[in-house]
């Protein structure tokens, strides 16, 4: 499990190269020459928070929980304020079961072939993202199978065939404008017959057309769950970080629609707005499983939610996350962390 562990956490730090300068960095010069009792500090945090796109009510409910910490824990350390903030957002990032994550970098996948579904709209990074998990794949030793379930485009499954050149891994494509749901068939039964380890299934992603998407993206699962128990083992959602908030809204329509097991989030490193992440993680309790951290196969990294925050905020090696539950900490009915405003708690705002 700490596969990679070094190259992943520079990683990381690379992707939130901007989301640091304009937020995680903002943080930290926010304190300088403040007093943690101003309540002007508290606001300028609030909106730094959600000006990285975390979300109104979150940023809200952390720069609350914070505060009350600061007050209760007698903290006049700036440098232990913000360690404050990982660990409100740690809390907030890390799925309820975090065995979640177990899968993606297991020697012994839970089925085989082990299938990835990935959808996402057009031009959220879905296919650059498939030729970056079959090369993760392969540098774990599997061998890979790529589906060209957007028959939508030509120029889509001509995309796949050049990675499927560059990557060496088979691909099963059919003719522009043919069934997906006939592509999704023949690829399962390709993987099995060339005893593939993993399959990725890449789909389309226009809105609007004849056939609705979501429809053809149910079709799809269903040829996958009548194959074998189980499949499709993953369903990914690919988010294009850059566009922020509306991705959230976007994944909404996925998640009601097929389902969505986790997300992919692409362009990370292309964007200020690395909140997202914790927007994705609390309003729809969808574990963020890679990020994309720029356009080459190599560009990815698995999600780790210490080495974002780290990441963030910038290391800080003389104080450790706290990952003890906070009486300050709760999940509400759904599962879904929440940092509770201290009026929630019984106390009132520092
Ligand atoms: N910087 C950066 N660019 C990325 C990343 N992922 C994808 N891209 C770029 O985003 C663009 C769209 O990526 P695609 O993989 O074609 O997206 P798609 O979802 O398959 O798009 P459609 O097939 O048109 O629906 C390409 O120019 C990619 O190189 C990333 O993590 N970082
Ligand atoms: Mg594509």
């Amino acid at each position: 499990m700490v596969f990679n562990f070094l190259r992943r956490k520079d990683k990381t730090t690379h992707a939130l190269a901007k989301t640091r300068k304009g937020w995680g960095g903002g943080l930290a010069a926010l304190f300088q020459g403040a007093t943690l009792s101003d309540d002007r500090l508290w606001e300028d945090l609030e909106d730094a928070l959600i000006s990285a796109d975390v979300g109104v009510d979150t940023s809200l409910a952390v720069v609350n929980t914070v505060r009350q910490r600061v007050r209760e824990e007698g903290i006049d350390d700036p440098d232990d304020v913000i360690e404050l903030f990982k660990e409100e957002l740690a809390f907030l990032l890390d799925p309820e079961d975090k065995s979640f994550w177990d899968w993606y970098d297991q020697e012994n996948l839970a089925a085989k072939p082990f299938v990835l579904m990935i959808v996402g709209v057009n031009g959220a990074g879905k296919t650059t993202s498939i030729a970056k998990m079959a090369a993760h794949y392969q540098r774990m030793g599997k061998s890979v199978l790529i589906g060209a379930g957007d028959t939508f485009r030509a120029a889509a499954i001509d995309q796949l065939k050049v990675w499927g050149d560059r990557l060496q891994a088979d691909i099963v494509a059919h003719q522009p404008g043919s069934d997906p749901g006939a592509v999704a068939f023949d690829a399962y039964e390709a993987a099995t017959a060339r005893g593939a380890d993993v399959l990725l299934f890449d789909t389309a992603g226009r809105l609007h057309t004849k056939a609705p998407l979501m429809d053809e993206l149910r079709k799809v699962r269903r040829v996958f769950e009548s194959r074998a128990p189980g499949a499709p083992q993953q369903t990914l959602l690919v988010l294009d970080a850059t566009t922020g908030h509306n991705g959230v809204e976007q994944a909404r329509l996925f998640q009601e629609a097929v389902g969505v097991d986790g997300v992919f989030l692409a362009k990370l490193d292309g964007t200020a707005k690395g909140g997202v992440t914790v927007a994705i993680a609390q309003q729809l309790r969808l574990p963020v499983v890679f990020i994309g951290t720029g356009e080459g196969t190599d560009d990815l990294t698995l999600f780790d939610t210490d080495d974002f925050v780290d990441a963030l905020f910038g290391d800080n090696p003389h104080r450790a996350l706290k990952r003890v539950p906070l009486p300050s900490r709760e999940r509400g009915p759904d599962g879904a962390a929440r940092s509770l405003p201290p009026q929630e708690r019984g106390g009132e705002g520092a």
